[in-house]
Formats: structure tokens, C-alpha cells, sequence
């Protein structure tokens, strides 16, 4: 994982202020890439400690298509509640777009059913992407996440927005579009989470894991956690071995994975960093 302390000393030296929505602020630059060969471990951070239950469960959630935080919180995981209305609901984020895309003419595409029935048919597609960035779903920037709840829109913007899929040499990789990307909290989140699906999505289809290539828009790290504490703390830290993951079972769908048999073996990162989060 010393590409993602290349990336936080490439926006430390080479950002530029700028402004967000937030409020917050971000030292900010656009357009990087980064790959992590599956094959050489489970691309999780070692110079502080993922909290991987929330990761797993997240994942988890969106596979099932739920966009109900009640649902999260249940498992012990409360990564979405700054934004979720007060019944819980977000909006038709991740799990709605993913599962059920809704169509004008009334059809709805479930795209991840549609993605693993493809790679198996026709694993040489270049069309093996799926997309949340449904700009009728958009919420509307002049009004806060809850109001767009109200208003049937997304609480947030997609900002993992797009994946695609490829398969060479009997091995399945992913590459990520990722339009805007907190690099201190959510990267490594993001990261772990493709991570997982790609290895979840080659079982299905009987392949090998390839690459996770990761794409970013803006990349920022935000203005509170360039701070010795924070930042300079974790590029000052030695990486480590990386963890496997071990699937314990093969359940019959991508939609029937369960938390028990998802396993991250050797894990043993440096501490865990806390940082305050941007609303
Ligand atoms: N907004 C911002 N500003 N950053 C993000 O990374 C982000 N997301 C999702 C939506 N909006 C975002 C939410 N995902 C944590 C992790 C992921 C999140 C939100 C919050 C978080 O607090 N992580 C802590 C503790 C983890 C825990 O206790 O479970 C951490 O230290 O990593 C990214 O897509």
C-alpha cells in the first residue's frame, strides 16, 4: 500500500486550495490513477486501521439494494448517518442504481444481476459497466441531503460513479471512476470495498482475481486533516504485509453473500487515525 502514500505526499506537495461544498475546503488535484495487483494480497491499509465490519457491511447493503440506513445502523454501522433523513432514507443512492435502475419507459435494470450474467456469457465485453450516475436522481446542490430525501432525490451524489469490468487470461479485474475522492477517509474505505466486490464477483463467474485499478477526479485531502496528527502522522508510519480474504462459502448469487463468510486474514495494521468527517 505505498501507492496511497504516494497519493496523500502527491496532494500534501502538489494540491492547490480550493473550496467545496462542504465548507470544510480541500487541497485538491485532478486526475490520478493508482493499481493494486489482487493476486499480491487484499489491498487494505496498513499505516492505520480500516474499520473493515463497516466496509463489508456496506458493501453488503448496496448488493442488497437497500438505500435504508435503519438497515446499516442494524449492523452496527453508522458511516451514513450524517446524511439519511430521519426515517432513515437516503434517497436512491448506491443500492438503488445498482440494483434497480429505473427506466422512462418503466422498465427497471437490476445492472449487477445483468453484470454477472454477462461476464459469464461474454467475458470479452466492453460494455461490462455499471453506473449510479443517473442524472434524473441527482440531488440538487442549493438544498441540504434531507430536503433532496423529501424531494425523492439522492442525499449525496454518487461519488464512486462508475465501474467496469474486464476479463483476460481467465482473471477479472475492475477499474473505478471515482469523481470526487476524500483521500483520508473514504479512499481507503473505497478501496477495500472493490476490492471485495471484484473477488466476490470472480467467484461467481469462476474466475481469478486480476487488478483493482483506481481513477480519481478530484482528489483532495480536506483542510482539517492536514495536520501532524492526521496526515503526517500516518506518512511517517512503515507499511506492512498486506491481509488475504477468505470466502468461506459460494452462495448461489452475488445477492446471498452474508457477513460470516467474509474473512480478512493477517491483518495487523498501525492504529487507528480518527478524523472528523465532511458533511
Ligand atoms: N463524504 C466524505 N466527506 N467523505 C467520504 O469518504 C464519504 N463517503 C461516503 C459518503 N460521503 C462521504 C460515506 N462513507 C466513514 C467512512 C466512510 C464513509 C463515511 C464515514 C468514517 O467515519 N470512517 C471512520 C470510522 C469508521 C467506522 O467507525 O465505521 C474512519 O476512521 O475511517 C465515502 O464514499
Amino acid at each position: 500500500m505505498r501507492v496511497y502514500l504516494d497519493l496523500l505526499r502527491d496532494v500534501v506537495e502538489n494540491g492547490l486550495d480550493k473550496s467545496d461544498r462542504t465548507g470544510v475546503g480541500t487541497r485538491s488535484v485532478f486526475g490520478r490513477q493508482v493499481r493494486f495487483d489482487l493476486r499480491e494480497g487484499f489491498p487494505l491499509l496498513t499505516t492505520k486501521r480500516v474499520h473493515t465490519k463497516s466496509v463489508i457491511h456496506e458493501l453488503l447493503w448496496f448488493l442488497s439494494g437497500s438505500t435504508d440506513n435503519r438497515r446499516l445502523n442494524a449492523q452496527g454501522v453508522s458511516i451514513w448517518d450524517e446524511w439519511a433523513a430521519e426515517d432513515g432514507s437516503l434517497g436512491p443512492i448506491y443500492g438503488a442504481q445498482w440494483r434497480s435502475w429505473a427506466c422512462p419507459d418503466g422498465r427497471v435494470i437490476d445492472q449487477l444481476a445483468e453484470l454477472v450474467a454477462t461476464i459469464r456469457a461474454r467475458p470479452d465485453s466492453r460494455r461490462l459497466v455499471v453506473s449510479a450516475w443517473n442524472l434524473a436522481d441527482l440531488p440538487d446542490e442549493s438544498i441540504g441531503p434531507r430536503d433532496n430525501v423529501r424531494a425523492g432525490r439522492m442525499a449525496l451524489a454518487p461519488c464512486h460513479c462508475l465501474f467496469q469490468f474486464y476479463v483476460a487470461g481467465g482473471r477479472l479485474s475492475c477499474q473505478l471512476y471515482q469523481r470526487s475522492a476524500d483521500l483520508f477517509i473514504g479512499v481507503p474505505f473505497n478501496i477495500a470495498s472493490y476490492a471485495l466486490l471484484t473477488h466476490l464477483i470472480a467467484q461467481q463467474c469462476d474466475l481469478e482475481v486480476g487488478e483493482f485499478i483506481h481513477s480519481f477526479g478530484d482528489l483532495h485531502l480536506y483542510r482539517n486533516h492536514l495536520t501532524d496528527a492526521i496526515v503526517f502522522e500516518q506518512l511517517a508510519r512503515e507499511p506492512r504485509p498486506l491481509p488475504t480474504l477468505r470466502l468461506s462459502q459460494r452462495p448461489a448469487s452475488l445477492f446471498d453473500y452474508r457477513f460470516e463468510e467474509i474473512e480478512i486474514v493477517g491483518y495487523d495494521p498501525h492504529p487507528a487515525i480518527r478524523a472528523p468527517i465532511a458533511v
